[in-house]
């Protein structure tokens, strides 16, 4: 979503990070580059001036870490800064009520009703009850899509009856909740290509009659830099407690996201990415800052393994491979040993490009089997004799069985680890015969897979 300003400001941000020292001249040229690629992101200018500014005024009154160089140091200044643009921390709905209500606002096409289904479908996956009010009264077909939606996620619905005021079908709806012991109201009120007074009259008469916890605008990212008055008049006129920036999946430039939150001082709490009901994604600030300063890239995965390692063992490792011009099990312990001290494989993975959007669930999940798998692996090596890990050929049937019962394996893992062990040895000495110096670090093994066999 934020693409075209993270292509930019990436650039950017890699010609700091290789500054050791970083002179007035550095700061300034960073900044001029970080302002235009913000403005040219459609963040409002304001904004992107008050957001300079800060980082600015940071910059030159903290004090250089010295475990960081001031390239790095700068970056985590515009880190913090957009994060704390961005509203700072992850923010959900309010739903301690019971029932909770929310009621939702926006333009027509903003994606009200589509993100009320959205919300629906998610709440009721949390073992929810939900209600959806249709309040847009004019359209009969706005009514229906509710509809539809309510069926497809089994929400309930309140529809409006002939001649029904909107705050009328409001109050009805609640009542109905409460009667109902139903857990959220959603109320999907009707939109104008622009804000109007009879809108706002509508908005504000529903609101009053319900007085819901929740009261949402449903912005169109697509609108780019109009977003930033929308968001104003509204939240003048209704009092926002929460943004939704819908159509984020789309070629929108992002920009109007920083700017609504400053500008209304409300947090965005979804995203919108795709027409599916399942394409609601959660916003968090700190990982959007990262993902737009492109610090979930390849080069910081790398600084971190390469701090990490152990240099010594490393080297170690190395002296021992040219040496004997061989690898064995032993080394590929140390070198899993390190790679675990490396600590939380969550945070690594964090800074995987792509990883950040990858459902939670799925993340944990292959998480969790990455770090059984080197459990295992270890438990395997260190159920071996110091000879069989460093000669694995001897490692024949009955000795396989004695290894995988001590280790609580089976047999099959640690034929997978000889097998994976086998071909990382095979392509270390292809490097050598290539006669390519051995990378520090992760590749030092000649590409061997960080975790053994599958
Ligand atoms: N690509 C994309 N389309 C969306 C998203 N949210 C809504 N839409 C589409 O935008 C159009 C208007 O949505 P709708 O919910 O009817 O808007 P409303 O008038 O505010 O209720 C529909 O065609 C939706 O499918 C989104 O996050 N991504
Ligand atoms: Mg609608």
């Amino acid at each position: 979503m934020f693409d075209r300003l993270s292509n930019r400001l990436q650039t950017v941000f890699r010609n700091l990070r290789g500054q050791g020292t970083l002179t007035e001249k550095n700061i300034q040229d960073a900044l001029r580059e970080v302002r235009l690629a913000l403005l040219e992101a459609d963040v409002h200018y304001a904004t992107a001036k008050a957001f300079i500014d800060r980082v600015k005024e940071k910059s030159l009154g903290t004090e250089v870490l010295s475990s960081l160089t001031p390239g790095q140091q700068l970056i985590k200044i515009f880190h913090d800064e957009l994060t704390a643009l961005l509203g700072g921390e992850h923010r959900e709905f309010d739903l301690r009520a019971i029932p909770s209500q929310v009621m939702m606002l926006g333009l027509h096409g903003s994606g009200k009703t589509t993100t009320s289904g959205k919300l629906a479908r998610l709440w009721k996956k949390q073992g929810k009850k939900v209600l959806l009010a249709a309040c847009d009264i004019r359209r009969p077909a706005a009514v229906e899509q509710l509809e539809v939606l309510a069926g497809q996620t089994g929400a309930g619905i309140i529809k409006p009856e002939p001649g029904e005021s909107v705050p009328d079908l409001g109050r009805r709806a609640l009542h109905h909740a409460r009667e109902n012991y139903y857990d959220i109201v959603v109320y999907d009120t009707g939109g104008r290509f622009q804000i109007d007074e009879e809108l706002v009259a509508e908005l504000t008469a529903l609101r009053n009659a319900v007085e819901p916890q929740n009261v949402i605008l449903v912005l169109d990212a697509a609108i780019g830099q109009e977003s930033v008055s929308v968001a104003k008049t509204f939240h003048e006129a209704v009092g926002l407690t929460g943004l939704v920036m819908t159509k984020l999946d789309g070629d929108a430039r992002g920009g109007a996201a920083l700017s609504v939150v400053s500008v209304t001082g409300c947090p965005i709490l979804l995203t919108g990415v795709g027409e599916r009901a399942e394409d609601l994604e959660p916003f968090h600030p700190d990982r959007m800052a990262s993902r737009i300063l492109g610090m979930g890239d390849v080069i910081s995965l790398v600084e971190k393994v390469q701090e990490s390692i152990d240099a010594d063992e490393a080297v170690r490792i190395q002296e021992k491979f040219k040496a004997k011009g061989e690898l064995d099990l032993e080394d590929f312990l140390a070198q899993m040993k390190q790679i675990r001290r490396m600590g939380s494989m969550g945070k690594l993975l964090e800074l995987i490009p792509g990883m950040g959007s990858i459902a939670e669930n799925v993340r944990n999940k292959m998480l969790g089997e990455g770090e059984v798998r080197a459990k295992k692996t270890e438990a395997m090596i260190q159920s071996m004799t110091p000879r069989e890990r460093r000669h694995p050929d001897i490692i024949n049937a009955s000795r396989r069985r004695r290894i995988a019962k001590g280790s609580g394996c089976e047999v099959s893992d640690l034929n997978e680890l000889l097998r994976g062990f086998k071909q990382a040895k095979q392509m270390a000495k292809r490097m050598k015969q290539m006669g390519r110096k051995m990378p520090r670090g992760f590749g030092g093994l000649g590409g061997m897979p960080p975790f053994g066999p599958r």
